[in-house]
């Protein structure tokens, strides 16, 4: 299609000011500049043009024309996830509208995912596909950020070794799998004088991380064909205080930790904080997850710091999806519930506090999903993993809000056995959830689906 590229693109020769612009999405304010939620590849694209001289302003959202500090020549504006798609196409509109009819280019998730549909809705002269390869050579540039983090985000690999079904990664990043070699050029910068930064000792002090927390954006850190030496150097870092904690925003894979053991260890002495593991197939995966989380505990995590990141509202019906919840309380970790969209879904209006919602999101009827279950499972994830953080023994909303008195929670304190308290509750007339039972929701026609699933791993 005319209009989308694969190729690096550039500013035109003709153009000399270029804004770069993150959508307004719809993130919670204290997300924003979190390590969640960064812009962090118009950050690089920032550093790269600027080192080639041209005027560049990062800007979130739709800015009226007269409020900016110039007329840009050109608007590079990022894009998210496929289901924000209608925040990038108000942006795009926005700035198309300027009176000097600035050049439009799009790039990021959405943009390579849905190319064709990116190109349609938003009217825009380029839109760029995968990882651009000048601007990924840079530094991000944190300060057109225009406030300071502690932390930065790092990506030691891209690609991965795997292709699930479910998962974009292999064409937005669609060159395989990429490894860096060392951690510190990612993170560090030479010391004035010194000799180039891949050049430069671990062990020498020529030079700084200015940014001592780092947050791993890989979507298979594990898989790097270097784990090993790139987390003995960050022990390293850890050690002489260099660094402050790591998190990989992806979860661990764990088959690449079941034939390594020891990198569960390595992970926790380099700093790394929440662990996560993938459970995203069915309940008979059960006995190497929990072989996975034994890893990280003999590693010194409690069980508590251990997330099991589940997919639901997929090929895994609800009553299989509460059996692998359950285990989950059994083995005392929590879970990050991943609520299924497909790759080209372009809308979600999921409302969490709506019943029967007919439309708006995205439910995968054909494994027996409905509104109804889609959040049933939300709500006892939810309430499970507080029972977890807290080690409550079930879940009651008037305790959770404060409804409770004193002396009432004081009470079932008291009471000896599970049965014991779930009487006093009775008494006290509150609600008392035992994450040890499926719980459907309270209209629903249980049991219509299998528990248990045969479903197609890879693409
Ligand atoms: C880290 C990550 C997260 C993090 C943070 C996301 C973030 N950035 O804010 C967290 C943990 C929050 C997260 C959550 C989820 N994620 Co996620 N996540 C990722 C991951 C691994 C990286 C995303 C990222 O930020 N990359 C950084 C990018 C934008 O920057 P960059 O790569 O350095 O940028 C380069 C290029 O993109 C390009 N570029 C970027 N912008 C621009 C602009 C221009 C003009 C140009 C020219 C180039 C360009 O050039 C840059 C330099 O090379 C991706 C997988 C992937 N590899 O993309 C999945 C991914 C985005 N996540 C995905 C999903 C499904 C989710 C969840 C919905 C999971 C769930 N069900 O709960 C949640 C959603 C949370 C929510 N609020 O709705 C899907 C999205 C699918 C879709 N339909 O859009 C992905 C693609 C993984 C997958 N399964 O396929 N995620
Ligand atoms: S292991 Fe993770 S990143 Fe790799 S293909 Fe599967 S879901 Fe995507």
């Amino acid at each position: 299609m005319k209009g989308v590229t694969q190729r690096p693109v550039r500013p035109k020769r003709t153009s000399t000011r270029i804004l770069l612009v993150e959508p307004e999405f719809p993130l919670p304010t204290k997300s924003k500049n979190h390590s969640n939620f960064l812009p962090i590849g118009l950050l690089k694209i920032g550093a790269w043009l600027e080192d080639k001289r041209f005027e560049v302003e990062l800007v979130r959202g739709n800015k009226p024309e007269d409020s900016l500090d110039f007329k840009p020549d050109e608007v590079w504006i990022t894009s998210l996830f496929t289901y924000w798609s209608k925040y990038v196409i108000d942006t795009a509109k926005h700035y198309k509208s300027f009176s000097n009819k600035p050049r439009i280019v799009i790039g990021g998730i959405y943009a390579s995912l849905m190319e064709e549909h990116c190109k349609k809705h938003t009217g825009c002269n380029v839109v760029f596909k995968g990882v651009h390869p000048i601007a990924e050579q840079y530094y991000p540039k944190y300060r057109l950020l225009g406030n300071d983090l502690n932390y930065q985000i790092v990506h030691a690999s891209r690609g991965c070794i795997h292709k699930c079904k479910f998962c974009g990664v292999h064409i937005i990043e669609s060159g395989g799998l990429m490894s860096e070699r060392s951690i510190l050029p990612l993170i560090a910068k030479p010391k004035k004088g010194s000799k180039k930064i891949c050049e430069i000792d671990l062990k020498s002090n020529d030079y700084v991380i200015e940014k001592k927390n780092l947050v791993f954006y890989d979507n298979n850190l594990l898989a790097n064909e270097n784990i090993e030496s790139i987390l003995e150097e960050l022990v390293f870092l850890k050690k002489t205080r260099k660094i402050g904690w790591c998190e990989s925003q992806s979860g661990f894979d764990g088959r690449v930790m079941q034939k390594k053991p020891h990198l569960a260890l390595l992970l926790k002495t380099a700093g790394f904080k929440n662990p996560r593991v993938a459970w995203d197939w069915g309940l008979n995966q059960g006995v190497s997850i929990k072989l996975q989380i034994d890893l990280l505990l003999d590693a010194g995590y409690t069980s508590k710091e251990i997330y099991v990141f589940m997919l639901y509202n997929w090929s895994i019906s609800f009553e299989e999806m509460e059996q692998k919840r359950m285990k989950c309380y059994e083995w005392k970790v929590q879970i990050a519930d991943c609520r299924f969209r497909p790759l080209d879904q372009a809308y979600d209006e999921y409302r969490p506090g709506k019943r029967n919602q007919i439309e708006g999101y995205y439910v995968h009827e054909k494994k027996g999903w409905t509104d109804d279950l889609v959040k049933q499972f939300r709500r006892n994830v939810r309430r499970q993993n507080i029972c977890i953080r807290h080690g409550f023994p079930f879940y009651s909303r008037q305790f959770e809000t404060k409804q409770a008195l004193k002396e009432e929670i004081q009470m079932v304190k008291l009471a000896g056995t599970l049965e014991e308290k779930k009487m006093v509750m009775r008494v006290l007339g509150y609600e008392c959830w035992d994450p040890m039972n499926i719980t459907y929701p309270k209209t629903s026609t249980a049991g219509l689906v299998s528990a248990q699933t045969e479903v197609q791993e890879h693409v």
